[in-house]
């Protein structure tokens, strides 16, 4: 069906389709009931504020004082926070709402809104606020919400976007699509997150707009005072989100529409895939290759083809004769394969999970009944309606034999926006459950790739117990984070899209979304080897770390584009598994604190109006600044750092932040800092997670002056043992003066690491250690030894002292004498 509204146009409608804007009038009646006020007008329309923090509130309109059941698929079930004071008063012409942190006003004429902070700054205020339009076509109204542009205001956000980091003078949508070969600035892309953070004056706020509906966000666009948001049906119903600082609001969005439960270790680890690997030979061959060549791998990927006429939750048994044997022997290996799942389920009398699918009525309806068809992979296919309840546990129950019997540990669900082939997607008319909510596809499109996602995930979990499971998605609604990681798509091997994975990735985790990676060295056509080297570079700090690309443009392994690639590669992808620990700290802090993995530089330093168009440097946990280089044969490049003092990963030069700085980084480097103070911990390599049995942890500790904490989380890399608090929580609290560096330990937590000693390695030490001390004890100087080479070659760190201690230490106290002529003096960049 045709929708009359040109969709470029939402304030100003064409005059020929014109349809008329409605408001809400006076208030004429209040009511509480507990963190609940109600607002209603002469007119019938109704506010619902519901303070559900002291800076979270949620703001829900009613066009005729009803309120359909509230229910939301984005809204983690776990989120119950005790209900915060609000003090309530009423003015001549307003309402006001005072929590711990805001002050929300109400006006009387009109139900406009405003919240202002505690020392009256006005954060966010709307225009005309609330009003809508109906749509006799469908029945549904058009709900609307404007609000002013703050002065200096920036907007980041929405999830999956390919433009710029700062999206301010734009338009976008949401609408999940299958997006082959997108580009910059491409939009609806596959995923829909309704999330946006505001930025002015040095304070950030966010709003979420929790509707499913294609949802509509203009930021200062069509009238450049004004940021507006709307949908095509549904409520208006929204959530606002104090910071003041961008990471809060980050945070609190991850509160409200839940977090990750903790990957499996080796889900970290690098991951090889292709469209497609077969038959077994070819599968294990590159298996094999990894192995011999020494650079590390964990999971193997089997794309469409590995199965029956791609029907799902069948075998190809000519291309893979026996699953079990097979995958048993890349597991005795250390690999993990994991498999494609479809939505699509081929129309096939002689096919179980159809007969099963049509026999029980779990596949989506056309309005008038017939179960809808429409053409994927296998031909003609019938879609699972994966919003009825009864429809997921089928599904999660179709992965035992996958997984219990064939040992796949890792399900990757494609082609869920839904996508179709000609059609793009499902019709509007398509029928859902929406759990209990009968609905269109206009409602539950948007959200069914997560539902099938946590379909997925239901089952992989179910089955791998007592290992955690592993579950990819391309289609996302807000709160898919709860049950899968993902990737950015079918991109393509060229700089642009390097350029835009980086930002992709950044923006999906300030979204709620930190597991994420892009498709390594592009999906689509085939990279240089320069090419695909640079992409590893920024992949290797990505959260999700996998190479794929599609057949038909060549080969895409490590070892594809000749020897000095190969090392190169092999070198990233070991840099990788030394950083493991690192990351999984703060992957750790991601699942507990909701604090996005990849922090975007104005995350990193919100004070600095600098940042605020920048969009290449990044974050990655609490102590490394990341910036890729996305342009051919250059030998280093600008960048920002953030405030602060850094050190150079590939020679400890060390720079002061809060400026402009070069870093040189010819194809055997990206750019790479570490925060002064930092402690990163350090893996020994591994060939695969849980190759070896780690017995000394490597701590590579960057001297600074005055104080910094890091933390090390550790639980053992799988199972459930960690959500009874059978995990460690480490802080190294490091303080320097000249002549002297304490770092002390606090433990947290009853779980025992296999590692019993840290190597502490020490960089950028002023001064020459005289006296060493550990707990008290005088550790002799003759334990400081020469270390060997703990990653590169060309840091020198043969010249740096190492210090070996029993894990438990509390208090390292290091006595100098300055200026050792023995150590390098740290050159000043
Ligand atoms: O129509 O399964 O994005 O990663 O290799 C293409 C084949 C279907 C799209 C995915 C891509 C995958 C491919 N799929």
């Amino acid at each position: 069906m045709q929708d009359p509204i040109p969709e470029s146009n939402y304030m100003i409608n064409s005059l020929t389709n014109r349809r008329e804007e409605l408001f809400p009038g006076k208030i004429i009646e209040h009511k509480q009931e507990e963190n609940k006020f109600y607002f209603s007008s002469a007119n019938e329309v109704t506010l619902l504020v519901q303070v559900l923090t002291s800076r979270i509130i949620r703001f829900r309109y009613s066009p005729d004082g009803y309120f359909p059941p509230d229910f939301s698929y984005a809204i983690d079930p776990d989120f119950k926070p005790e209900p915060p004071k609000v003090e309530f008063t009423q003015k001549p012409d307003s309402f006001q709402l005072t929590t711990e942190l805001v002050v929300c006003i109400i006006q009387k004429e009109g139900l406009q809104i405003k919240i202002l902070d505690k020392s009256g700054n006005v954060i966010n205020e709307d225009e005309k606020g609330y009003h809508w339009e109906y749509d006799l076509q469908t029945g549904n109204n058009t709900v609307k919400m404007s609000k002013w542009v703050q002065s200096g205001e920036h907007y980041y956000g929405l999830g999956d976007k390919s433009c710029n980091m700062n999206l301010r003078g734009r338009r976008l949508q949401n609408w999940g699509s299958d997006t082959y070969g997108y580009s910059r600035n491409s939009d609806p892309l596959y995923k829909s997150i309704p999330f946006y953070f505001g930025l002015h004056q040095k304070t950030a706020y966010g709003i979420f707009f929790d509707n499913t509906f294609r949802t509509y966000f203009d930021f200062a666009h069509e009238r450049s005072n004004l940021t507006s948001f709307w949908a095509h049906g549904e409520e208006m119903n929204y959530y606002f989100f104090y910071g003041p600082g961008l990471t809060e609001v980050a945070e609190q969005y991850a509160l409200l529409t839940g977090r990750s439960a903790m990957p499996p270790l080796w889900a970290l680890g690098y991951q090889q895939c292709k469209w497609s690997y077969y038959p077994e030979s070819t599968f294990k061959g590159i298996a094999r290759e990894f192995r011999e060549r020494q650079i590390p791998c964990d999971a193997l990927y089997l794309d469409i083809d590995y199965m029956d006429g791609f029907r799902c939750f069948t075998w190809n048994k000519e291309y893979f004769p026996d699953p079990k044997r097979m995958i048993s022997e890349l597991a005795a290996d250390g690999f993990k394969t994991v498999v494609i799942i479809d939505p699509g389920i081929k129309i096939d009398k002689n096919y179980r999970v159809y007969q099963e699918g049509f026999q029980n009525g779990y596949f989506c309806r056309r309005g008038d009944g017939p179960y809808m068809k429409g053409s994927v992979w296998p031909g003609l296919c019938h879609f699972p309606d994966y919003t009825h309840p009864v429809v997921r546990e089928w599904w999660a129950d179709l992965f035992e034999e996958l997984i219990t019997v064939d040992g796949v540990r890792g399900v990757w669900n494609d082609m869920n926006e839904p996508a179709v082939f000609e059609q793009g997607t499902f019709p509007d008319d398509v029928r859902f459950d929406y759990d209990g909510n009968p609905c269109s596809h206009r409602k539950a499109h948007n959200i069914y790739g997560m539902q099938m996602a946590r379909a997925t995930y239901m089952g992989v979990k179910k089955f791998c117990y007592p290992n955690r499971p592993l579950v990819i998605t391309r289609s996302a609604f807000s709160g898919t984070q709860r049950f899968s990681s993902t990737w950015t798509g079918d991109n393509v091997a060229s700089w642009d899209h390097l350029w835009m994975a980086n930002i992709q990735c950044q923006r999906l985790s300030i979204s709620g979304m930190s597991f994420v990676g892009s498709d390594i060295g592009g999906f689509i056509e085939t990279p240089t080897g320069e090419l695909y080297i640079r992409w590893l570079q920024l992949g290797i700090f990505h959260p999700f770390c996998r190479t794929h690309s599609s057949g038909d443009h060549g080969d895409q392994e490590p070892w594809s584009f000749g020897p000095e690639y190969t090392l190169l590669a092999k070198k990233f992808i070991e840099l990788r598994y030394r950083l493991l620990p690192y990351i999984y700290t703060t992957f750790w802090q991601y699942v507990t604190f909701g604090t996005p993995m990849l922090r975007p530089l104005t995350f990193m330093a919100q004070d600095d109006t600098e940042t605020y168009h920048r969009m290449a440097e990044f974050g990655l946990g609490d102590n490394f600044l990341i910036c890729p280089i996305t342009q051919a044969e250059v030998d280093g490049r600008w960048l920002y750092l953030p405030h602060g003092t850094w050190y150079y990963f590939w020679d400890n030069t060390i720079y002061i932040g809060g400026k402009e700085v070069w870093a040189q980084a010819p194809l055997d480097r990206i750019p790479f800092f570490i925060r002064a103070g930092s402690v990163v911990p350090f893996y020994p390599l591994m060939q695969y997670v849980g190759e070896k049995e780690i017995t000394e942890l490597t701590l590579n500790l960057y001297y600074t002056e005055g104080s910094f904490t890091s933390t090390l989380y550790d639980d053992g890399g799988d199972g459930y043992a960690y959500e009874k608090g059978i995990f460690t929580e480490r802080k190294f609290i490091v303080t320097g003066t000249q002549v002297s560096l304490t770092v002390s330990q606090e433990i947290k937590g009853a779980f025992e690491p296999t590692y019993t000693t840290y190597k502490i390695i020490l960089h950028g030490l002023p001064f020459g250690p005289e006296t060493i001390r550990i707990d008290g004890e005088p550790l002799l100087l003759d334990t400081v030894v020469d270390p060997e080479l703990d990653f590169e070659p060309e840091s020198q760190n043969e010249k740096f002292p190492v210090i070996y201690v029993r894990r438990d230490f509390k208090t390292l106290n290091i006595q100098g004498i300055a200026s050792d002529p023995m150590l390098p003096e740290p050159e000043m960049a």
